[in-house]
């Protein structure tokens, strides 16, 4: 099946890329860019990142962040996008747990630390049209930080993967960013799977060496380990 094939074409003309400097928890976003939001490289050039497997997949930044958010665990977080998520592609989050004796403020997010908690799939809209939940917002989808997630500080993992050149090695474009939150009123949850940035992705995965045009939505594999939902 062919979906989408003009939008494809018109997508990859459009030099629309983004940043996601604030995070919004229960509908209220930071009120300055970069607050509890780690700075990210592209903060001025927007752009993305085409090897999944460098060091920079991890949390693209160029600086820790002064603020730590708080998040009641069960709440809905989501982030402003500087500019429209106008290309097709999954949103997933991340969280990973500041092991003892690290600070969030400071510390690397390395290891096998990472478990998911939401992916995104495409649909069909009535034009036979493959569409993404977010795609042409300016913010990202909203998920909801597990009921059974223990309390404790945390780096939460933002990322978008923009496929329209994703049938090429190496031009999927990640969007991403990491925040650092304390996580309240937690439970008594095991996340898992863990995984560890690089290393969860590979520029071969089905979900990021990928050609929309040929798959039905529904068949699409987003990269990384399963969702853990508490
Ligand atoms: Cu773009």
């Amino acid at each position: 099946m062919l979906f989408f094939t003009a939008l494809l074409l018109a997508a990859a003309t459009v030099q629309a890329h983004y940043t996601f400097p604030r995070l919004v928890i229960n509908g209220v976003a930071e009120t300055k860019d970069w607050t509890a939001t780690r700075r990210t490289k592209n903060a001025d050039t927007k752009q993305g990142i085409e090897n999944p497997t460098a060091t920079d997949i991890r949390c693209y930044q160029s600086a820790n962040a002064g603020a730590i958010s708080t998040v009641p665990a069960g709440a809905t977080i989501n982030y402003i996008s500087t500019q429209q998520i106008n290309h097709p592609g999954p949103t997933q989050y991340y969280l990973a747990k500041v092991p003892a004796g690290a600070s969030v403020t400071s510390w690397d997010g390395s290891g096998a630390v990472w478990f998911k908690i939401k992916t995104t799939m495409p649909t069909v809209d009535s034009n036979k049209q493959m569409t993404w939940p977010g795609q042409n917002e300016y913010k990202t989808v909203n998920a909801t930080i597990p009921a059974g997630t223990p309390s404790g500080d945390y780096l939460l993992r933002v990322e978008h993967i923009a496929l329209h050149l994703a049938m090429q090695a190496n031009k999927a474009q990640f969007y991403l960013a990491c925040s650092q939150i304390t996580i309240t009123g937690g439970g008594s949850g095991s996340p898992a799977p863990l995984a560890a940035f690089p290393g969860a992705y590979k520029s071969t995965d089905p979900g990021i060496l990928v050609n929309l045009g040929s798959i039905q939505p529904s068949a699409y594999q987003p990269p990384g380990p399963a969702v853990w939902s508490g």
